[in-house]
């Protein structure tokens, strides 16, 4: 009897300990869905890009589109069509995205979910999907190049995500990598938790990214700078977050042409979840 309970208890903490606790030992919250006030939710199904989001990156080839070629809801989906351009260890890579300004004192904690279908391969390259940025302690607004910022993205085949301050140049930056591959060739839900209030802490959360809702391992961390420094940066804590961004950048080259469909894109201050409601 002693060895099933501690072998339960084993198992438990093996194989769903990241499904049902975080560091803490704190369980998830429970999604709350589209309807939750102060929740934005994106179905594509107007045909077009959605009122209030606007044209931001646009460098290499590739469209970014609203289309009917692969839909996760209804018959639309956002569509970053045949993205190619530089090459793979090199900076500078296709980049198509869209930006929307938040509401008004939105908050300082961000979830996200957004569906994601990718093909054909999987990209080496930083491939970033979703950031949301927050003016500096101080600050109540600004430019885009003077937010602090969290982002969802993949690099070298697997999930990644990281915490940085401006951009330009967006870096030292905290870089989170997990040991998941990217899902190709099927409709993934990615969820995202950026909590840039972080309690009583002096500084704003590491991010946090589940996927179909098994929250993801950051086996590899690091800081990223150029030139390289081993000193992180500071995460600088968050009042608001003021703008959104989506679509797909490369931030090296991708040489083999590669289509993303992004749809039921949805953010707010708890949980969403993966449920379309
Ligand atoms: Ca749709």
């Amino acid at each position: 009897m002693t060895i099933r309970i501690a072998t339960l208890s084993s198992l438990c903490v093996l194989t769903f300990a990241s499904a049902c606790t975080d560091d803490e030992g704190n369980p998830p919250p429970t999604p709350t869905g589209c309807k939750a006030p102060g929740t934005l939710c994106w179905d594509f199904e107007e045909g077009t890009v959605p009122a209030g989001w606007t044209p931001y990156r646009d460098e290499f080839s590739g469209q970014l589109l609203v289309d009917t070629s692969r839909a996760h809801s209804g018959q639309y989906a956002l569509h970053a069509k045949e993205m190619v351009g530089g090459k793979e260890g090199s900076q500078g890579g296709p980049k198509k995205t869209l930006r929307f300004n938040l509401p008004a004192n939105f908050g300082p904690v961000l979830w996200g979910r957004a569906y994601v279908y990718t093909t054909p391969e999987r990209p080496m390259s930083h491939a970033g999907l979703f950031n949301a940025r927050y003016p500096r302690p101080g600050q109540t607004g600004g430019a885009f190049d003077t937010l602090d910022w969290y982002e969802v993205a993949t690099y070298q085949q697997k999930y990644m995500s990281i915490w940085h301050p401006p951009e330009p140049p967006g870096f030292p930056e905290w870089v989170q990598v997990s040991d998941t591959p990217l899902v190709l060739n099927a409709w993934t839900c990615l969820e995202w938790h950026f909590d840039g209030a972080n309690g009583n802490e002096p500084e704003a959360a590491d991010p946090r990214v589940w996927l179909n809702g098994e929250e993801l391992a950051w086996p590899e961390k690091f800081v990223f700078s150029d030139p390289p420094t081993s000193t992180p940066p500071v995460k600088e804590k968050a009042s608001n977050f003021t703008v959104l961004e989506t679509g797909v950048f490369l931030y090296q080259g991708l040489s083999v042409p590669t289509d993303w469909w992004i749809d039921d894109l949805a953010v707010g201050p708890q949980r969403i979840g993966c449920a379309l409601d």
